[in-house]
């Protein structure tokens, strides 16, 4: 199985390439802001506590993320493999992963650390915040955001340096430039 963590700051184009990710290598796409996202607009009890986090720019509690990681990847079990898109996002959530994947008899692929200037991230966003109208796409909750990034998500990426999972590319440029960086990568894994 081909198991991909597609990684970097908020407005990196993890959501915009593991879209075309998963339809080129034919992936089970888990994007936990999208999960989190239908919690809140079906109004369940995760929802409702996700709301408060995310509006702040802040990360939902690790606990609530993996139990909710762990349902979806067994609603959804057929597939080749899987592309995580913006989990893990702190190294309790990179070490209950590893956990989760290893009693499925699978374990992580790769990381690719997609690489944006920090003037990049926020155009990209406030751009993004015109019409999209999600509640976190604003100048204030933008700088929490990618002041959490720095703190508590970009230490992960050691964590698979340690064990040659890890690849940096480089994520500017068109969306289809870099999607092309990115499946030259995975091409030799599959
Ligand atoms: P996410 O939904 O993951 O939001 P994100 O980090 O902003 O990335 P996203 O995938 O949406 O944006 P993308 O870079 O593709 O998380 C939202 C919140 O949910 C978090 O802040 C947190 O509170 C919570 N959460 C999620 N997962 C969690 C976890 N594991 N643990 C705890 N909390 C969690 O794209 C951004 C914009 O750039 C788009 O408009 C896109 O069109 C544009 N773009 C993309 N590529 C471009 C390019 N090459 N050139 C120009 N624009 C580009």
């Amino acid at each position: 199985m081909m198991n991909v963590i597609l990684f970097g700051a908020p407005g990196s184009g993890k959501g915009t390439q593991s879209l075309k990710i998963a339809k080129e290598f034919d992936l089970m796409h888990i994007s936990t802001g999208d999960v989190l996202r239908k919690e809140i607009s079906d109004g369940t009890g995760l929802g409702q506590i996700a709301k408060d986090y995310i509006n702040k720019g802040q990360l939902v509690p690790d606990d609530l993320i993996v139990d909710m990681l762990a349902k979806v990847l067994d609603t959804r079990k057929e597939s080749k493999g899987v592309i995580f898109d913006g989990f893990p996002r702190t190294l309790t959530q990179a070490e209950s992963l590893e956990k989760i994947l290893n009693a499925r008899k699978t374990s992580v692929s790769l990381l690719i650390d997609l690489q944006v200037v920090e003037t990049e991230l926020v155009s990209r966003l406030l751009e993004r915040g015109k019409l999209s109208g999600r509640s976190d796409d604003n100048l204030e909750t933008i700088q929490s955001r990618l002041a959490v990034y720095h703190k508590q998500t970009a230490p992960v990426t050691d964590y698979y340096k340690k064990t040659g999972k890890y690849v940096a590319i480089q994520g500017t440029g068109s969306i289809d430039e870099i999607f092309a960086r990115i499946r030259s990568v995975l091409a030799k894994l599959s």
